[in-house]
C-alpha cells in the first residue's frame, strides 16, 4: 500500500514538473512543444489524481494557480532588503554626468553596463523557500508592501516552483508585472462588451488586476511578469560576478527576462541603446517608459553603494516626459454619440511627448471633484500613446484667488434637453436623443467611420455643416443626398461633392457585422457586432431577439442584451433602418451559427495573422473575407495561429511564424484558400 502511494506521489510530481515545463515553454519562451489539447489532458489527469488523493495536493501544484477564496483585505509584508527606486536621467547630459561619476568613483576609464528596458508596470517581489513560491508582494513604499501571493500565482509565466533538483533555501526574485499591449486592448474590448469601465492604459489595467481581492478575477486578466534582479537569497549557485550573469541565472530558473537586455560599454554604449530601444518602442509588445542602466560588475556596484534611497550604480533614462504643466483656461462640455456629457479642459497650448495639446478630458463630474480641478488652475496633463490627453492633477500652490468651481450643466449645452444622471452611472446624459444635433452628428460620424460603413471623406467638418444646414438628420438621409444639396455647402467643390456621393454609393454594399456596429447601439462595439452577426446571421433575427436569446450568445451579458432590445424598441431607430434598406444598403445574410454549415464556413476555427503589405488586397479586405468564411484574424502569432499571411516588408510576425513552424501564405495562397 505504502509502495503504491509512493508511486502515485512520484507520478504526481512528474506530472507537475511536466505541466510547469509546458507553461514555461508557452508563456516564457513562446515556443510550445505540445498542442493545447495535450496540455489540457495532462492538467486534467493531475486534477483527477489530486481529487482521488487530496493528501497529495501541495501549494505549488499547477492546479492551485487559482484555487483560493477571495480575501477580505491584503496583509502587509516587510521587505527584508528594501526595494529601492532608481534615480532618473531625463536627457543625455544627465546620463553623461552619471557615467562620469561612476568612472571617477571607480577610478576607471570605461565601465561595463547591463542595459534593460524600463517596464511601465508594477514592481513585485517573489520569495521562494526551498524552491517553492511562498510569498509575493508589491513594492509598496519600498519597506512594506501588500501580500498579493494568490494573485501572483495566477500569472502563468511565474514559476510556482524552481525547476532544479536541489533548490536554494531562499531566493527572492524581483521584477515587474505588466499587461501586454495586445492583452490590454482585448481586455478593454471585453470590458466594453460587458458595459464595464475601460482602463486608461496597460499600467492601470495591470494595477487594477493585481489589486483584486478575488484571485479568480485576476486569473481572467492576462498579466505578464519580467524579472530584473534579486533581493535576499541563500543560494550557493547565485553568480557573484556580474548582474548579467544573475539575469542569465534567473532565465535558467525559468523566470522571464526581457530579450532586449544587453551588456554595453561606456557612455556611447548607453546612448546607442537608448536610441535603439526608443526606435523600437512603439513595436514592443509592452509599454516602457525608458531604459535602465546598471553597472554590470557586482564588486563595482558594491564599491559605489547607495545614495539615500537609490543605488549609485544604476539609473533610469526616461523617454521624454509625456506629462507637462499648463493652465486650465476653461471647461467645456461635449456631447457624445450616446448623449454622455463629457467635461473637456481647454488648456493653454503645451508641448507633450511630441505634440501640442490644447484639450484634455476630465471624464466626468466625479473625476473633477476627486481631483479638485478648478478653472484657472495650473494642472499636470498627461499624454499616453494615442489616448486622449488627460489631467493628472492640479498644483494647489499655484491656484489663483479667482479660480472657479465647475458644475455639470443641468441641461444639454447643445439642444437644451434635460441632462440626467442614472444612479449607477458616472456620466450625465442628454435626454434629447436623436433630436439633439450633437448626438445626431456623432451618430452619423460613427455610421460613416472606417470600421462601420466606411464612407471615405465624411469627416466632422462636413457632418457639422450637413446637420447644421438640416440637409442630413439621420444616417439614412446620407443616401438621399443629391449633388446640388452637397455642392451648396461651404467650401465644397463639385469634384469633392462627387467623390462623397461615390463613397456613399460604394458603402451600400456592406456586411451585417459592419451594419450592426454602425447603428451605434450602446455597449455594442465592433467585436460584439461581429459576434451578433455570426450567431444570428440576419438583421431581422437581431431585431426580433429578446434578452434571453441574446444572452445565449457567448460574451453577451444582460447589460448588452438590454441595450440591444432598448435600441430596437425605439420606433425611430427601426424607421431609419427601413429607410437604409430601401435606399439599397445591403449585406449577405446566413442561417446563424447554430446552423452555419461546414460548407458556408470552411474556415471555421482557423486563426490567421496578417503581416506586411499585400500586393492587391488591403488588410481590412483580407480580414473581412476570412471572417466571412468563418475564420478569425488575430493580431499576434502564437501556437494557436493556423496561417500567417505575409505581404511586402513583413514584421517579426513572419519570423515568429517560421520559428513556430506555422504555415505561411502569400496573397495568392490566401486567395486560393478563400476560393
Ligand atoms: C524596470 N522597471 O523595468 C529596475 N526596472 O532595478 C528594471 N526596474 C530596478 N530594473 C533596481 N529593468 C530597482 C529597480
Amino acid at each position: 500500500m505504502n509502495d503504491n502511494i509512493e508511486k502515485i506521489k512520484q507520478h504526481v510530481q512528474d506530472l507537475r514538473a511536466e505541466i510547469e515545463l509546458h507553461n514555461y515553454r508557452y508563456y516564457v519562451l513562446d515556443n510550445p512543444s505540445i498542442p493545447d489539447a495535450e496540455y489540457d489532458k495532462l492538467l486534467r489527469e493531475l486534477q483527477q489524481v489530486e481529487q482521488d488523493y487530496p493528501q497529495l495536493i501541495t501549494a505549488d501544484s499547477p492546479t492551485q494557480r487559482v484555487g483560493a477564496a477571495p480575501l477580505k483585505a491584503f496583509s502587509q509584508i516587510t521587505h527584508r532588503i528594501p526595494m529601492l527606486s532608481l534615480n532618473n536621467a531625463f536627457d543625455d547630459t544627465e546620463v553623461e554626468v552619471f557615467n562620469r561619476r561612476v568612472c571617477e568613483g571607480l577610478s576607471v576609464e570605461h565601465v561595463e553596463y547591463t542595459v534593460e528596458p524600463k517596464f511601465d508596470g508594477l514592481a513585485v517581489s517573489l520569495c521562494y523557500e526551498n524552491g517553492i513560491l511562498k510569498t509575493g508582494a508589491t513594492r509598496g513604499d519600498g519597506n512594506t508592501g501588500e501580500d498579493i501571493t494568490l494573485n501572483l500565482k495566477t500569472i502563468k509565466s511565474i514559476p510556482l516552483s524552481l525547476p532544479v533538483k536541489n533548490p536554494p533555501p531562499l531566493l527572492e526574485v524581483r521584477g515587474e508585472v505588466l499587461m501586454l499591449k495586445a492583452d490590454f486592448l482585448a481586455l478593454n474590448q471585453r470590458q466594453l462588451a460587458k458595459g464595464e469601465k475601460e482602463f486608461a492604459n496597460p499600467r492601470n489595467a495591470a494595477a487594477g488586476s493585481l489589486r483584486q481581492l478575488d484571485p479568480a478575477i485576476t486569473a481572467t486578466r492576462r498579466l505578464t511578469f519580467f524579472s530584473y534582479g534579486v533581493g535576499q537569497y541563500e543560494d550557493a549557485h547565485m553568480p557573484h560576478d556580474t548582474h548579467s550573469n544573475i539575469l542569465s541565472y534567473l532565465f535558467d530558473l525559468h523566470f522571464p527576462v526581457a530579450k532586449e537586455c544587453q551588456v554595453v560599454t561606456g557612455l556611447r554604449g548607453l546612448l546607442d541603446y537608448y536610441q535603439a530601444i526608443g526606435a523600437q518602442r512603439e513595436n514592443l509588445p509592452y509599454a516602457i517608459d525608458g531604459v535602465v542602466y546598471k553597472i554590470n560588475s557586482l564588486s563595482q556596484q558594491e564599491k559605489l553603494g547607495f545614495v539615500s534611497r537609490a543605488p549609485r550604480f544604476a539609473i533610469a533614462h526616461k523617454f521624454p516626459a509625456q506629462e507637462a504643466v499648463t493652465e486650465l483656461l476653461a471647461i467645456d462640455v461635449q456631447v457624445g454619440r450616446t448623449g454622455a456629457l463629457t467635461p473637456v479642459a481647454r488648456l493653454k497650448p503645451v508641448f507633450v511627448g511630441g505634440v501640442t495639446v490644447t484639450n484634455a478630458t476630465l471624464h466626468n463630474a466625479d473625476e473633477i471633484e476627486r481631483k479638485d480641478v478648478r478653472i484657472g488652475d495650473t494642472v499636470i496633463v498627461r499624454r499616453a500613446g494615442d489616448v486622449i490627453p488627460e489631467i493628472v492633477s492640479v498644483i494647489p500652490e499655484k491656484r489663483p484667488n479667482d479660480s472657479q468651481l465647475f458644475t455639470m450643466p443641468s441641461h444639454c449645452p447643445v439642444c437644451g434637453a434635460k441632462a440626467v444622471r442614472l444612479p449607477d452611472e458616472a456620466a450625465s446624459r442628454c435626454t434629447g436623443g436623436l433630436f439633439c444635433p450633437a448626438q445626431r452628428k456623432q451618430a452619423i460620424l460613427h455610421f460613416a467611420s472606417r470600421r462601420a460603413l466606411d464612407i471615405e471623406g465624411l469627416g466632422d467638418k462636413l457632418v457639422d455643416q450637413m446637420v447644421d444646414n438640416a440637409i442630413v438628420r439621420t444616417p439614412a438621409d446620407l443616401y438621399k443626398l443629391g449633388i446640388t444639396a452637397l455642392a451648396n455647402l461651404e467650401r465644397m467643390a463639385d469634384k469633392s461633392a462627387n467623390n462623397i456621393l461615390q463613397a456613399i454609393e460604394k458603402s451600400k454594399h456592406t456586411t451585417l457585422a459592419r451594419f450592426i456596429y454602425a447603428l451605434g447601439i450602446r455597449n455594442v462595439g465592433e467585436a460584439t457586432a461581429k459576434d451578433l452577426a455570426a450567431h444570428l446571421g440576419s438583421l431581422n433575427r437581431l431585431i426580433e431577439a429578446d434578452t434571453e436569446r441574446l444572452q445565449q450568445i457567448p460574451d453577451i451579458g444582460p447589460v448588452v442584451a438590454q441595450s440591444i432590445v432598448d435600441f430596437f424598441a425605439e420606433a425611430h431607430n427601426c424607421e431609419v433602418i427601413e429607410q437604409l434598406r430601401a435606399s439599397g444598403v445591403h449585406w449577405d445574410e446566413h442561417e446563424g451559427k447554430s446552423s452555419l454549415s461546414a460548407a458556408a464556413a470552411p474556415l471555421q476555427g482557423k486563426t490567421f495573422v496578417l503581416t506586411g503589405t499585400l500586393p492587391a488586397m488591403s488588410r481590412e479586405a483580407a480580414k473581412e473575407r476570412i471572417e466571412a468564411l468563418g475564420g478569425k484574424v488575430s493580431g499576434s502569432v502564437s501556437k494557436k495561429t493556423d496561417y500567417v499571411v505575409v505581404g511586402a516588408d513583413p514584421g517579426s510576425k513572419h519570423d515568429k511564424a517560421l520559428s513556430l513552424g506555422i504555415p505561411v501564405l502569400d496573397e495568392a495562397g490566401l486567395l486560393e484558400l478563400l476560393q
